[in-house]
């Protein structure tokens, strides 16, 4: 199978994040995310790591507002410029607004800040200097997955670091920035027809937001309730499309506590609905972060859960570009991975 990889993550590695309560604390999602995954996959014997194509600005903008890009590409120089104590020493600090935007009545404006606050959603997508080529060659992983699952008509593999599940058109969250599978799903869109299947802990608010409106992608997200859970405004039952949209999004909450079997309950019910829809693609946002004992997730899914998981997406038979999202319990994440991508090889 092949696996979409670049280098190109691993500047982006801001010195901390803020947690609830203010605490400054070392950024979780980290590049030794990363190495765990390779390890794990580079001892198997069907792992073809390949580097990703550039497929340029279009597909990216195909999703995402040009304003908001504009504004990742050029936040780190701007920040550097705006302060003196941040050039003096750049490797401590990261740019990261106090102050957000509510959507309603609400605009960019010029200042660095005021588009800061515009944004970003929260203080864990915090921007460095590496931060914008490595979200570009994390979408490029998908984009690349996405043209490979079409070509070859088989299942591949982006390791996308940093995730994107939480970035919508016009803001960065949750350690997101570029949805790397809204822009795979959408560029498979053009080919067939697409559904994405979101099994990241979290709520996916960004993809949800994406396609809300409109039939092209049918996306589902499987995730802790967000009466409890971040994102905490959206991931709800009821939420289900908009307009033409309209019966093309669905949302399973789940409570706390969530083991094997509750989770295998809903992916069925899940699959059968994707099962309806009969799509030629599958984009497939894989977070790991419900496994038992996540730093950030509150489900006890077990390794043969995953394997079990696995096997149930894979059933589908569907060509499927799987896009890694989150998940922080380092050491069990690479064989988490290749337990799942093992169905799809
Ligand atoms: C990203 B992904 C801690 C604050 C939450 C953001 C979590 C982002 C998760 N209570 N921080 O979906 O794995
Ligand atoms: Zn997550």
């Amino acid at each position: 199978m092949k696996i979409f990889y670049s280098e190109e993550h691993r500047k982006h590695y801001p010195p901390f994040e803020v947690f609830d309560g203010g605490k400054r604390v070392p950024y979780l999602e980290n590049p030794d995310r990363m190495d765990r995954i390779l390890t794990a996959l580079k001892k198997t014997d069907w792992a073809e790591f390949t580097e990703p194509e550039d497929f340029g600005l279009d597909p990216i903008l195909a999703v995402h507002d040009r304003d908001y890009i504009n504004f990742l590409a050029s936040c780190w120089t701007e920040w550097l410029d705006s302060d003196p104590e941040v050039a003096a020493s750049p490797e401590v600090h990261a740019f990261l607004p106090a102050t957000f935007a509510l959507r309603r009545k609400t605009r960019p404006t010029s200042s660095l800040l005021g588009r800061g606050g515009y944004y970003i959603m929260d203080l864990s997508a915090c921007i460095v200097e590496g931060t914008y080529k490595a979200a570009l060659a994390s979408a490029n992983c998908a984009l690349s997955a996405a043209s490979s699952s079409f070509n070859l008509h088989h299942s591949s593999f982006a390791l996308c670091r940093p995730p994107g599940h939480h970035a919508g058109r016009d803001y960065a969250g949750g350690y997101c920035f570029i949805n790397n599978a809204a822009v795979a799903a959408n560029w498979l869109s053009a080919k067939g027809k697409t559904a994405l299947l979101d099994i990241d802990y979290h709520a996916g608010n960004g993809t949800q937001d994406i396609f809300y409106e409109w039939s092209g992608v049918l996306t589902i997200s499987i995730h802790g309730d967000p009466d409890f859970e971040y994102p905490h405004y959206v991931g709800f039952a009821d939420e289900t499309g908009a307009g033409e949209g309209l019966g093309f999004h669905k949302n399973y909450p789940l409570p706390k506590g969530t083991g094997d079997d509750g989770y295998l309950a809903a992916l069925d019910d899940a699959l059968e609905m994707i099962r309806k829809f009969a799509p030629g693609y599958l984009v497939l946002s894989t977070g790991m972060d419900t496994f038992d004992g996540d730093p950030l997730g509150k489900f006890h899914i077990t390794r043969d859960g995953f394997a079990e998981i696995g096997k149930r997406i894979a059933g589908l038979n569907l060509p499927a570009a799987i896009i890694m999202e989150g998940g922080y319990a380092n050491e069990a994440l690479g064989e988490n991975i290749r337990t799942l991508l093992e169905n799809f090889k």
